[in-house]
C-alpha cells in the first residue's frame, strides 16, 4: 500500500494545481528548462513554435510549449537553493504523485532538467561571456544535509579534499558535493562550454567572498577556491542553485545539469550588467540540445 500524503505535506490548491508553482500535472513537459529570472522565461519562449499555457505565481513564471516540435516547460525559480527545494519537490510531485489518490504513482516518470543561469567567473579562462557547465557542484547552501540520502548523493572524496585544502570552518555550515547527470552534461555542454566544478552559495555577498561593510569569517576563502584542483577539474564559477538542483535530482531519480554565462569576473573585478541579450546564445544551445 503506497503512503498517503496529507494535505499539509503535499499542498494542492482548490483548482487542482500544486501550491507554489500553480501548475496542473498535465501542464508539465518531460523536458524542463529552469532559469532564475522570471523575465528570462519570456526570452526562452520567444524561440517556441507554440505556447500551451503560461502561469505566474510569486517568482515562479512558467510557460509550456514546443520548440521545433519538442514539448518543453520553461520555469523561473527566483534566486537561491531554498527555492530549488520548492521547485524540485513540486515538479517531482506533479510527475510522480497521483493528485487524486495522494499516493505515489506505480511507474516512475523521469524529468530532464537544465538550468540556464548567470554566474561569477573565478579563473583567467572564464571571462565575462564564457559559458560554463557544472560537472560537480559544491553546495555551500546546506540544503541536501536535510535529506537522508545526502551522503549517497555527495561525492564524499571531493567533499573531503575540498574541506581539507581550504581549511573549511564548520561555522559556515557543512558543504556537500552534487554531481550533474554525466550524459546530459555531455549533450548540453558539447564542445563549446568550459566544464568543471561550480560552487553554489547560499548568498551573493558574504558566501561568494564579496565584502562590503561586513567582515567575512574567512577573508582568504576565494583565493583558496581559485587554486583548488581535483582530478584535473578547477572551480570555475560561483552561482546559487546548481548544487541543490543536481543533488535533489539524483535523489529523486531525475536528470539535471546547470550551465551558466559568466557576468562577473571576480579576478579582474569586472561586472557586465547589460547581459540580458547576450544570454540568448546559451539559451539556443540548450534548446537545441536538451
Ligand atoms: C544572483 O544574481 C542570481 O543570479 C544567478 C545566481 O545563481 C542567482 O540566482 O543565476 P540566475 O541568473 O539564473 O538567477
Ligand atoms: N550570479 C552569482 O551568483 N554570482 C555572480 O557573481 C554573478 C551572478
Amino acid at each position: 500500500m503506497n503512503r498517503y500524503f496529507a494535505e499539509s505535506e503535499l499542498v494542492i490548491n482548490s483548482d487542482g494545481s500544486i501550491f507554489h508553482l500553480h501548475l496542473l500535472p498535465e501542464q508539465l513537459a518531460d523536458k524542463v528548462i529552469l532559469v532564475g529570472d522570471p523575465g528570462r522565461v519570456d526570452l526562452v519562449a520567444t524561440h517556441f513554435d507554440s505556447k500551451e499555457c503560461e502561469i505566474s505565481n510569486r517568482e515562479f513564471h512558467t510557460i509550456t510549449g514546443t520548440y521545433q516540435g519538442k514539448r518543453l516547460t520553461v520555469l523561473s525559480t527566483g534566486i537561491g537553493c531554498d527555492n530549488i527545494d520548492i521547485v524540485m519537490n513540486e515538479l517531482d510531485a506533479l510527475a510522480n504523485i497521483d493528485f487524486a489518490t495522494r499516493t505515489e504513482k506505480s511507474e516512475h516518470r523521469t524529468l530532464t532538467l537544465v538550468r540556464i543561469g548567470t554566474c561569477g567567473g573565478l579563473q583567467p579562462e572564464t571571462p565575462t561571456g564564457t559559458y560554463i557547465a557544472s560537472v560537480k557542484s559544491i553546495g555551500f547552501d546546506g540544503l541536501l544535509n536535510f535529506y537522508a540520502g545526502r551522503d549517497e548523493a555527495s561525492d564524499l572524496e571531493l567533499e573531503a579534499a575540498f574541506k581539507k585544502f581550504v581549511g573549511w570552518d564548520l561555522k559556515m555550515g557543512n558543504p556537500y558535493v552534487a554531481t550533474a547527470n554525466p550524459a546530459l552534461i555531455d549533450r548540453v555542454a558539447c564542445d563549446d562550454m568550459v566544464r568543471g566544478i561550480t560552487v553554489a552559495c547560499g548568498g551573493f555577498f558574504g558566501p561568494q567572498g564579496r565584502q562590503l561593510r561586513l567582515p567575512l569569517t574567512d577573508p582568504n576563502l576565494n583565493e583558496k577556491i581559485e587554486r583548488f584542483e581535483y582530478n584535473g577539474l578547477k572551480i570555475n564559477n560561483f552561482e546559487m542553485e546548481s548544487s541543490a538542483l543536481a543533488g535533489l535530482a539524483t535523489l529523486m531519480g531525475h536528470e539535471a545539469a546547470t550551465c551558466c554565462m559568466v557576468i562577473a569576473n571576480r579576478r579582474a573585478k569586472k561586472m557586465e550588467t547589460n547581459y540580458k541579450g547576450d544570454i540568448d546564445g546559451l539559451i539556443t544551445r540548450v534548446l537545441d540540445r536538451i
